[in-house]
């Protein structure tokens, strides 16, 4: 069942690594329809719902605090992969920049192509969230996204499952309760704690 790439962890890695998961070395993609080609310069976010409305342009992002960090990313399909190091904008940062009205509470977050996923606040403003448009697969290796990985740039939510990591993403819509995104609507969790085990919703 395991494929070469694939290993079961030696032990629980001190905790990182959730229940049901399989370390990789590789980086599996997962895309759900085609996979959008734009260069860093045309990534817009547009900023809308309970916000006052604007679009962040690259340049925009680009002035912006520019962050690097380390961390692992798990995937619902039962794969971890550890140490993996990204660039961007994070989303306080980001936050900074925007002026949220009365009784947002959450955040669906958009994509080309129309894929979404929904977060709390709570889960949204983190300091390792990132905007993100560079990864390496160890610090030393950090160049520009790859589009099949989300490229130009791509939401990253280390602390849930990795369906939430929306790529290209092109929108933020701010929302006065939780709403389901694209595969929150279609089984997943609405939350996707891994370390809980939040795969699926109560409708499954
Ligand atoms: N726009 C968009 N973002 C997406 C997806 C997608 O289909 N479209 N798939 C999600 C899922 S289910 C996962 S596991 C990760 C996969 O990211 P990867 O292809 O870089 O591994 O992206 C998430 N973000
Ligand atoms: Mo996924």
């Amino acid at each position: 069942m395991l494929g070469r790439f694939f290993k079961k962890p030696a032990d629980d890695m001190d905790g990182r690594v959730p229940p049901g998961q399989t370390l990789t070395a590789r980086f599996p993609v997962l895309t759900y329809g085609p996979v959008p080609r734009y260069a860093l310069e045309d990534v817009t976010v547009r900023i809308f719902g309970l916000a006052e409305e604007q679009t962040f342009r690259w340049s925009d992002l680009q002035a912006m605090e520019q962050t690097t960090l380390t961390y692992d990313i798990h995937c619902v399909t039962h794969w971890s992969k550890l140490d993996t190091t990204w660039t961007g904008v994070s989303v306080p940062e980001l936050m900074r920049h925007v002026q949220l009205k009365p009784g947002a509470t959450h955040v669906m977050v958009h994509s080309v192509g129309g894929y979404t996923t929904n977060l709390s606040l709570d889960d949204f403003v983190r300091d390792l969230n990132l905007l993100a448009y560079r990864f390496g697969e160890t610090p030393d290796t950090v160049a520009p996204l790859e589009t099949e990985h989300g490229g130009p740039m791509r939401l990253v939510v280390p602390h849930l499952y990795f369906w939430k990591s929306a790529k290209w993403i092109n929108g933020l819509e701010f929302i006065s309760a939780d709403a389901p995104g694209f595969w929150e609507r279609n089984g997943y969790h609405m939350r996707g704690d891994p370390f809980k085990d939040e795969r699926y919703g109560d409708g499954l």
